[in-house]
C-alpha cells in the first residue's frame, strides 16, 4: 500500500477511539490538510468508516469488513513470514493453493488467505467450517531444513503461537489439545492441518493450515458443530478485525519458527506445556485399530504423546485421536 497511507492508518489505529488533528496528520505525513482530506475519502471508498469533527479531527469508527492484501500487509511486522502473500475471495481449499504454488517454487514464508472456503479441511478429509468472513483461513508455505519426522513438532509449534496470539489480541486464553486443536473454554475454536511434501530425508516443504473462528455468531455455528465449535465472539463478546488477528499470529509463529531452527524443540517445549489441556485427566484414545482410556502424563522432547493407562502402563503416540 501507498506509504503515506499506510502511516496514516497507522496513526489512527493507534489512537483507538480518540481523534487525531489534522494539523498533526498533516505534519507528521508532510502532506496538506486537503491531502489529508484526500486520503480520508479514499480510505472511505476502500471501507474504512471515518469520522471527522471540526476542531478535534479524525478518527477510525470500524475497519472495512473486507479484507485486501493491502489490510492484511499494512500492520504487518515480521520479517520473511507473508512478505508474499495471496489473497483470495473464495476457494475450495487454502491448502490446496499453496500445495500449487509450493510445487512451483513459491518461496518459504509464502502465505495463503482466503475469505471463503468451499470445500476447507481437516485431517483425514474431515470437512472444516470455512463462511464467508467469519474467520481466518490460512495456508503457510515454509521450507524447514529438518528431517521429515520433526515435522510434527511445526503442529506444535504453530499452536503455540496461536495462544500466544489469542492471549495478547483478545485476551483469550486457549488451550491446546494434542496434537492440532486449540480450545476456548472447552470447545475448538481453531484447528490446525500440517500436510508434507518430502523424499526420503528431505523436506522439500511443509503447509501450515490454519483455521480459527473469530466473528461467528452463535447462529453460524452448523448445527452439527453447535455443541463442539466455538469463535473467539462467542466466547468473548467482541468482534475483532480478522486483519489484526493475522498480522500478530504470523508475528508469533516467525518468532517461534526461528527459535524452533535455532534451539530446537526444546525451546517450545515450556510453551506448550504451558497452555496443554487436559493434562493428567483422563481421556480416550484412538489410534488406527485401537481405542482405550488414558491419563495424559504430556509430551517428551521430541513432541510425541505421552499417555498412560490404568495399569500404570505408558506409551508414546506420534499420532492419534484424542476424546472425552
Ligand atoms: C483440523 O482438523 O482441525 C484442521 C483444520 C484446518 C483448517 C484449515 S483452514 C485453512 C486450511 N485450508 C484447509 O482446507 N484446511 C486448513 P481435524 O482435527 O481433523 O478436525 C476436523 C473436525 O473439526 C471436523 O470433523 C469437525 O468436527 C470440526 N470442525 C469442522 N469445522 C469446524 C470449525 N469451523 N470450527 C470448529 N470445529 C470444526
Amino acid at each position: 500500500m501507498e506509504s503515506t497511507r499506510k502511516k496514516l492508518i497507522t496513526l489512527l489505529a493507534n489512537a483507538k477511539d480518540s481523534f487525531v488533528s489534522g494539523q498533526r496528520l498533516s505534519e507528521e505525513l508532510h502532506i496538506s490538510r486537503a491531502a489529508i482530506w484526500k486520503h480520508m475519502k479514499a480510505l472511505e471508498q476502500e471501507g474504512y468508516q471515518i469520522e471527522g469533527v471540526s476542531r478535534k479531527g479524525y478518527r477510525i469508527v470500524s475497519f472495512p469488513d473486507k479484507m485486501s492484501i493491502n489490510t492484511i500487509q499494512w500492520d504487518l511486522h515480521t520479517k520473511w513470514l507473508g512478505q508474499e502473500m495471496y489473497y483470495k475471495n473464495q476457494v475450495d481449499s487454502t491448502q490446496t493453493i499453496a500445495h500449487q504454488l509450493a510445487r512451483e517454487g513459491a518461496d518459504h514464508g509464502t502465505v495463503v488467505v482466503a475469505d471463503e472456503q468451499l470445500k476447507g479441511r481437516g485431517r483425514l478429509h474431515r470437512p472444516w467450517d470455512s463462511q464467508k468472513g467469519k474467520g481466518i483461513w490460512m495456508s503457510l508455505i515454509l521450507r524447514p531444513d529438518i528431517e521429515p519426522q520433526r515435522a510434527p513438532q511445526l503442529t506444535l509449534a504453530s499452536a503455540v503461537s496461536i495462544t500466544r496470539m489469542l492471549e495478547k489480541v483478545c485476551q483469550a486464553e486457549a488451550k491446546i489439545k494434542w496434537p492440532n486443536d486449540i480450545f476456548l473454554n472447552d470447545r475448538k475454536l481453531a484447528g490446525i492441518l500440517t500436510e508434507m511434501q518430502a523424499e526420503q530425508d528431505l523436506i522439500e516443504y511443509v503447509i501450515i493450515g490454519m483455521g480459527i473462528n473469530v466473528n461467528q455468531v452463535q447462529e453460524d455455528i452448523p448445527l452439527s458443530l453447535q455443541d463442539i465449535a466455538t469463535s473467539v465472539k462467542i466466547e468473548t463478546g467482541s468482534s475483532f478485525q480478522r486483519e489484526a488477528l493475522i498480522q500478530d499470529v504470523l508475528k508469533e509463529i516467525e518468532t517461534v519458527y526461528d527459535q524452533f531452527m535455532e534451539e530446537g524443540f526444546s525451546a517450545v517445549k515450556p510453551y506448550w506445556e504451558k497452555a496443554a489441556y487436559r493434562i493428567g485427566e483422563t481421556v480416550t484414545v484412538k489410534t488406527r485399530n485401537l481405542k482405550w482410556d488414558a491419563v495424559l502424563v504430556g509430551i517428551q522432547e521430541d513432541g510425541a504423546l505421552i499417555v498412560e493407562d490404568q495399569s500404570g502402563k505408558r506409551e508414546i503416540l506420534y499420532s492419534a485421536e484424542i476424546d472425552w
